[in-house]
């Protein structure tokens, strides 16, 4: 590839991550693969029902798992998390799921991880920024 379209495309690349959850929406489409969400970083309205359209790109089983409000799984997600969880769904290795959920109340960046045993150290971490409705 020409050197000059590949800085240019890295670049473009940097832009959209670092605008990650850009406007706020009430859908998500996430990709999971072996080990990652693309996007990683999510902008949903406060208090408003949001439709998740995920699709496991990988070899194994991943889930979206959101934590609540403050709370983080660490290095691995064990037992002790569990009652964190602010919600959460399982998608097959290339399966696809389309489903629901409500947007928390409260503002803030939420963590999302795979509680697949093993994939946050692997890299399966998102932030699910929520924002204050009008
Ligand atoms: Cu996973």
């Amino acid at each position: 590839m020409n050197k000059k379209i590949c800085i240019l495309t890295l670049l473009f690349a940097f832009i959209l991550a670092a605008c990650g959850g850009g406007a706020p929406s009430t859908t998500i489409d996430v990709t999971m693969t072996d080990f990652s969400f693309t996007p990683n970083a999510f902008s949903v309205p406060a208090g408003e029902q949001i439709t998740l359209n995920a699709i496991n790109n990988g070899a194994v089983v991943h889930n979206f798992v959101i934590m609540k409000l403050g709370a983080s799984a660490g290095e691995a997600f064990d037992d002790a998390d569990v009652p964190n969880v602010y919600w959460e769904v399982e998608i097959q290795p290339g399966g696809s799921i389309k489903d629901t959920f409500t947007a928390p109340t409260e503002a803030g960046d939420y963590q999302v991880v795979c509680r697949t045993p093993g994939h946050i150290s692997s890299g399966m971490i998102a932030t699910l920024n929520v924002v204050a409705g009008n």
